[in-house]
């Protein structure tokens, strides 16, 4: 997969080349290109943004320029990419929104600061048949776009195959059977006199499995009960409904 990223602060994207992230681009699974916004300035002052037509506080940012950055780094590769434009006010990035972008050849982030890029730079780029999506990753608000790249860049490029040692924590992840995962223990059996639950030490694995559904179940309905109001009626079994 071929990952490109604009951005005023080309050194914020600096942590995906750390830790998993940085092994995927090293084992040669992700093509990683940061650019800076910049580069596509023309005035001394490298300015990139302006004062809001109609008027109001902050300041947005100019589409000449994102216009000519996005066609120079679009034609970098024959591959169309999903572009993606990190807002407040996208739709939400979820679980479901990670798998799909992971089965994409490239993803273009365009991290926008201030108060927004100028709407009609997504409009343009529609415009050419160019798929994008405004994605916020939560409802809280950010100062640009590029902490949520480096949130939604992980959570892609970990789905991608190979990346995890071993693929059947993907498959087990809290989000992929819409319930919350419960919670895990390890070595000593017991710890500052807390025992670990006998259940998981009696090597009895239908037990095992059913303890661990009960609890995934427990945790989502007290931390987040609209997840499990949006389970289809299908997704549980006779046990999950008697519980
Ligand atoms: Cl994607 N961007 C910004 N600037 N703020 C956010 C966000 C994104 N998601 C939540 N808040």
């Amino acid at each position: 997969m071929r990952i490109d990223v604009i951005t005023i602060f080309p050194g914020y994207l600096a942590p995906l080349r750390e830790a998993l992230l940085g092994r995927a681009i090293a084992a040669g699974l992700v093509d990683l290109d940061v650019h800076d916004l910049r580069d596509w300035t023309h005035d001394v002052h490298q300015a990139v943004d302006d004062a809001p037509y109609g008027g109001g506080p902050g300041m947005v940012m100019r589409p000449q320029v994102w216009g000519e950055a996005l066609d120079a780094v679009l034609a970098r590769d024959a591959r169309t990419p999903r572009i993606v434009v990190p807002t407040p006010a996208g739709r939400p990035f979820t679980q479901a929104t990670a798998q799909e972008w992971a089965g994409a050849e490239r993803l273009l982030f365009a991290c926008g600061r201030y108060e927004g890029i100028d709407q009609r730079v997504v409009d343009d780029a529609r415009g050419r048949g160019l798929p994008v999506d405004e994605v916020s990753i939560g409802d809280y608000v950010l100062v640009g776009g590029e902490a949520a790249v480096l949130v939604m860049v992980e959570a892609v490029v970990r789905l991608l195959p190979g990346v995890l040692g071993n693929p059947a924590s993907a498959e087990q992840d809290s989000f992929s059977d819409g319930l919350l995962e419960g919670p895990a223990y390890t070595r000593p059996e017991t710890w500052r006199g807390l025992a670990v639950p006998e259940v998981l030490r009696s090597g009895n694995h239908a037990a095992i499995a059913r303890w661990r559904r009960d609890r995934a179940l427990e945790r989502t309905a007290q931390r987040r009960p609209d997840l499990l109001a949006a389970l289809p009626e299908r997704a549980l079994d006779k046990a999950d409904r008697a519980f």
